[in-house]
């Protein structure tokens, strides 16, 4: 855009909205208004994107959770317009990064799945294909993270407070979602536009928000009415109004239960509308045209729904299971059992009566063919959508659906040869592998422009920012003295701007002298939290004992939430606060080793940690993380990981090489047969330095205010050590140990990082959805 233009378009923006002029405004407004004027240069170019698109097959993506965080900068970069953006404003007087800031984080997810949801979006549109999103357009995203002595506090969200400039409310869309005779709501839908890089395509994230039907006619003509009015409103309005802050445990609620159906009934009519009205004059064509991808089986109700929509259009119920059987496919992201999603049968049969005949009539179904595949009665537990008054969405996702997928390697193969090892023998090729990936475009591109320019230079073309398998040709720069020089200096000036960050958020500093060693992700116990945690305290006695050592300076960062309603990962925040005053205020320690939980941890904050690591924890126990995508951004930004054989970790270490990183720990096999046998005393009895440290949760060093948290986590330690911290305590201290060490050659130890950016072309989302759009979308580009 040319600058002149621009100037006028933000100060006309500026009267439009508040008629006011723009540098009277405010920062939120400033931000709006800037949003406002991008807007308008991009809808002409969207509604031509939907134009090109509209004829041929598109790929729908149906999911609970989209973590997109802020847009404007991504907007600018993907427009190619940011360079003139920032100049102009800069020529207006106003502070870019003021304006960035003031944009509130899209925090429509929790954490993995929600990202790769976004990460997914911005390739399809990147790499030109039609590729749209559908969700909720929940009133409050994720809670924010407030620490109150120590312990996680939760404060709602509520990010569309003040005016969103990118979401476009298209009423006439609206559809009515029916839950029952009696429970109707309108599902109205707010589009965001979805920018591909170059500007060629834009996309669209459609969000659904839950209104009451007849809000503005309705006539109360007495005190009754008019309370029954605005009860029926709420109520209705209660469906979009928060995103459940849970990522594992399925709690099976009433109101979780109708956002799902919420969402998939709207995103489905909408289809089908459009089916119609394009002049469709039956449905054999619909799976040619449609292809729905399921983000896990919380959209997984779009398969009776689905069946039920095409009955009403006259189709029947053979022809309807088959058309939605090719339509869709499914993901699964997760391999504990206790995050498969199950509901109750009467719930479910109490909330939505119209649809659970057609689930019946699926299982009836399913059970048909288990008689002509002759599977043994013994074992049809293992797939029958319905039994024990009980809903199996992931065996419906399975049945009905035409491919399902991992998310990672290992993951997939765990899926065939274990969790879901029955359905693969009888559909050996319906389970798939789809190694997940993350966008460079905000991953690195935006986050760290000084490696980007590093990179672009190296390599001579900018192309690497489309096509992330140029990096591969990076692998043998690291030899030339003045690329590690410059690459070391990059990741400074990184630790240095993250240390500004911290000091600005946490009001604590940190040394960018010493290494930056990151734990960021969701709380969890198979996470192991607690085991860096662990190895931190111990390390902490060792330096007590020998304060003269040549100890290496060390940074250790976490950031995670905690589900609200998940006590014992409370505990692991409580503990490691704790850990970290004790750290702090221990002038023995205090010039060595740090310790920081940063507050309220996501996508913008995320940002600015991926970009200042050396060291990358991925440290899950063996069997239990699906992918991860953090390790991504990690390696992406030159830092080594310090992990377990698990998830992604695996294609990491097979790209980058195990030398250029610290693996430790049991791997599946060996987890497996641990636990047969397992006393988690022994390996704290035997490791050195470990039972002082387990011992320190009970014996006073550590105050958890009276709770009893302590005393629990070390009560489920001693007792079970589900997830083998204990176990693997001693790998993993001696994996650290090395890191320390090989720190004190710094060329060395950054020759392992650069190494590990120069390999992770295979990690670009790029990647992923070239696979999905060619084996499972069967979809092709448009330019
Ligand atoms: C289910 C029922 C009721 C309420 C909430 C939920 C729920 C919500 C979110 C269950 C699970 C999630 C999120 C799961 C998730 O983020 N999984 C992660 O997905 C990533 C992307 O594939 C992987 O990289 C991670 O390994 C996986 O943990």
């Amino acid at each position: 855009m040319e600058s002149l233009e621009l100037k006028e378009r933000i100060e006309g923006q500026a009267y439009d909205s508040y008629g006011q002029s723009f540098y009277e405004l405010h920062e939120k407004e400033q931000f709006v208004t800037v949003g406002n004027a991008v807007m308008e240069y991009l809808v002409p170019r969207w509604i031509e994107s939907k134009e090109k698109f509209s004829r041929h097959k598109q790929a729908y993506y149906f999911s609970a959770e989209f973590l997109m965080g802020r847009a404007l900068s991504n907007n600018l970069t993907n427009l190619e317009i940011e360079a003139d953006v920032k100049k102009t404003l800069e020529e207006m007087g106003v502070d870019y990064n003021m304006l960035e800031d003031a944009e509130d984080d899209a925090g429509l997810g929790n954490g993995g799945l929600g990202r790769l949801a976004a990460c997914l979006l911005d390739s399809g549109a990147t790499l030109d294909y039609p590729l749209s999103g559908y969700g909720i357009l929940y009133q409050y995203g994720i809670f924010k993270q407030n620490f109150v002595n120590g312990f996680q506090v939760e404060e709602g969200d509520p990010w569309l407070e003040y005016e969103n400039p990118w979401l476009v409310r298209n009423s006439n869309d609206t559809v009515i979602v029916e839950f029952s005779e009696e429970d109707k709501v309108e599902a109205v839908p707010y589009d965001m536009p979805v920018v591909g890089y170059g500007g060629r395509t834009i996309n669209t994230l459609r969000l659904w928000s839950a209104e009451a039907i007849d809000k503005f006619d309705f006539k109360a003509f007495d005190e009754g009415q008019y309370i029954e009015s605005v009860r029926a409103q709420n109520e209705a309005e209660t469906i979009s109004r928060i995103l459940y802050p849970n990522d594992s445990t399925d709690e099976g609620k009433k109101l979780r239960l109708k956002q799902q159906y919420f969402f998939t009934s709207a995103s489905l009519q909408d289809l089908i509308k459009k089916y119609n009205a394009a002049g469709h004059k039956d449905f054999e064509d619909f799976s040619k045209l449609h292809s729905i991808q399921l983000n896990d089986t919380h959209p997984a109700l779009a398969i009776p729904e689905l069946i039920r929509l095409l009955e009403h259009e006259g189709v029947d119920f053979e022809k309807a299971f088959d058309i939605t059987q090719k339509t869709m496919a499914y993901t699964n992201h997760t391999l504990l059992a206790e995050a498969l999603e199950v509901w109750d049968k009467d719930l479910l049969v109490s909330v939505l009566p119209n649809l659970y005949p057609y689930i019946e009539e699926i299982n009836d179904r399913l059970i048909k063919e288990l008689k002509e595949w002759k599977v043994d009665e013994s074992r049809w537990h293992k797939f029958l959508i319905i039994q024990n008054n009980s809903i199996h969405m992931a065996f419906m996702s399975i049945y009905a659906t035409r491919a399902v997928n991992g998310v990672a390697a290992i993951h997939t193969e765990l899926l065939k040869t274990e969790v879901i090892k029955g359905w693969n023998e009888i559909f050996p090729n319906r389970i798939v592998n789809k190694t997940n990936g993350i966008t460079q475009r905000r991953w690195l591109l935006q986050s760290n422009p000084q490696l980007s320019e590093m990179i672009t230079e190296m390599l001579g073309t900018k192309d690497w920012i489309t096509d992330l398998s140029l990096l591969n040709n990076l692998e043998e720069k690291y030899a030339e003295d003045a690329v590690l020089e410059r690459f070391i200096n990059i990741k400074n000036e990184k630790k240095q701007e993250l240390a500004d960050y911290i000091q600005f958020h946490e009001e604590i500093d940190i040394d960018p002298e010493s290494i930056f060693d990151i734990q960021i992700k969701r709380l969890h116990e198979y996470k192991r939290q607690l085991m860096m945690a662990f190895y931190i305290a111990d390390l902490y006695n060792r330096i007590k004992a020998n304060p003269e050592k040549d100890w290496t300076k060390r940074t250790f960062i976490f950031g995670a939430k905690a589900a609200p309603g998940y006590y014992i990962a409370k505990a692991i925040i409580k503990f490691i606060n704790e850990l970290a005053s004790q750290v702090d205020t221990d002038p023995d320690t205090n010039g060595i080793i740090k310790v920081v939980f940063v507050e309220n941890y996501g996508v913008s904050y995320a940002e600015k940690l991926f970009p200042a690591a050396d060291v990358s924890e991925q440290i899950s126990t063996a069997g239990k993380e699906a992918s991860g995508t953090g390790n991504m951004k990690f390696m992406l930004n030159g830092a080594v990981t310090v992990g377990t054989m698990d998830g992604a970790n695996v294609e990491i270490v097979e790209e980058a090489g195990k030398e250029n990183n610290y693996i430790f720990g049991m791997e599946v096999e060996e987890v497996e047969t641990k636990r047969a046998d397992y006393d988690p005393k022994v390996p704290m009895k035997e490791t050195e330095g470990l039972e002082a440290v387990v011992e320190s949760l009970v014996d006073g060093t550590y105050h958890d205010n009276g709770t009893g948290m302590f005393q629990d986590l070390y009560n489920g330690l001693v007792d079970k050590d589900e997830y083998f911290v204990l176990e693997d305590f001693a790998s993993y201290r001696e994996a650290q140990d090395k890191i320390a060490h090989d720190y004190k050659d710094k060329n060395a130890f950054y020759k392992k990082g650069f190494v590990n950016m120069a390999n992770a072309g295979k990690f670009s989302s790029d990647r992923t959805v070239e696979e999905y759009a060619k084996d499972i979308w069967h979809i092709s580009k448009l330019k």
